[in-house]
């Protein structure tokens, strides 16, 4: 299987984030790609390649301009303040607030973003673009007849909505590549979201389409992030009604359970009949993961990487969490040799 790798994402590397109630040293770091990039070689899945640049017009078909505008010029503004450390957001137009867009950086930074969970630092617009890059080139791959890519993307991005960055999010790699799989003349693109956490973002920006199917396994909302969205209710809306299945699981879920709710998902999948189908590859569901509850072995996540494979359809692989940095080579890489990554 190609994977797509940029050395960009080492530009973004974030000190602190406000992590159940507290400054924490940030879980989400550069090592995490390090240890998925030196697993893909030491496995020899496949050729690794650096993304393409094809610039903005992609990414603007997911993120409003007023967004990416706003991210791309956070970091300059911060620094005419003085500053050099890195910049949170702090307030958000909860209820009773206004959705009014301040002029003022934080007010603005308040207005994008949903918690304080995605630090901005100097090269982290440059990193998320770079990453971007890096879906659409797998995308690229795939659309000229490969079975399967790797997107070996940082940071990750299925909690970034179109106009709001959060849970170490800040441009939704899979919407990207799922929109432009649409753009190329697709009709049909399934979304499996197996990361820990509901792809909030995801969900949001595909909810009133029926062009894309997204399902998400994830941490029951009642008690995990993203706490807002991700409930089993949520169907889809308008012309999205029926294409979102979401299958939030209790914490301390273990293979059989998650297991058969990937079960699920993919008899969505097959029903909705797909012609690509778009991981959300997060492996932040092991056991021994530092923020998460479910309890995952390595030698699961090749099972995973199989039943996805019997779907039967050209498949993307995007990175999205995992915080157990030594395993998590491993545990993605499973995913891919399960699938039958190795050698093709
Ligand atoms: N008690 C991804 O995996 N904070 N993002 C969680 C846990 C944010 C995770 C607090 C977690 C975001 C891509
Ligand atoms: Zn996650």
């Amino acid at each position: 299987m190609l994977t797509i790798y940029s050395d960009d994402h080492h530009l973004h590397h974030g000190r602190c984030e406000l992590m159940d109630g507290q400054l924490m040293p940030c879980f989400e770091m550069p090592s995490r790609a390090d240890h998925v990039l030196q697993r893909v070689k030491d496995r020899q899945l496949g050729e690794v390649q650096a993304p393409q640049d094809f610039g903005l017009e992609p990414l603007q078909r997911v993120h409003s301009r007023e967004y990416l505008d706003f991210f791309k010029g956070a970091w300059a503004r911060w620094t005419e303040f003085g500053q050099e450390g890195d910049l949170l957001p702090y307030t958000w137009p909860a209820r009773t607030l206004r959705r009014v867009l301040p002029e003022s950086l934080h007010g603005q930074l308040g207005y994008y973003s949903f918690d304080g969970g995605a630090p901005i630092t100097a090269g982290t617009w440059q990193a998320a673009y770079s990453a971007a890059q890096v879906a659409l080139s797998a995308q690229q791959a795939i659309q000229q007849g490969a079975h399967s890519a790797f997107a070996l993307c940082r940071p990750p991005g299925h909690h970034a909505a179109g106009d709001l960055m959060g849970g170490y999010c800040y441009l939704n790699n899979a919407a990207i590549a799922a929109q432009a799989f649409l753009d190329q003349g697709h009709k049909k693109v399934a979304i499996l979201d197996v990361d820990y956490h509901h792809g909030n973002g995801t969900q949001s920006i595909f909810y009133g389409r029926s062009d894309v199917l997204f399902t998400s396994i994830h941490g029951h909302p009642e008690a995990e992030f993203p706490f807002f969205l991700g409930y089993a209710d949520e169907s889809g809306e308008g012309a999205g009604a029926g294409f979102n299945f979401n299958y939030p699981l209790p914490a301390g879920s273990g293979w059989e359970t998650w297991s058969a709710a990937l079960e699920q998902a993919c008899t969505e999948i097959d029903r909705y009949g797909a012609d690509i189908i778009v991981v959300s590859l997060g492996v932040d569901t092991f056991k021994d993961d530092p923020i998460s509850k479910f309890k995952l072995d390595s030698k699961d996540y090749l099972a995973m990487g199989a039943r996805i494979s019997r779907l039967g359809k050209p498949t993307l692989f995007v990175m999205e969490g995992g915080y157990a940095v030594e395993e998590i080579g491993i545990n993605a890489v499973n995913v891919l040799e399960g699938f039958g990554g190795a050698g093709q």
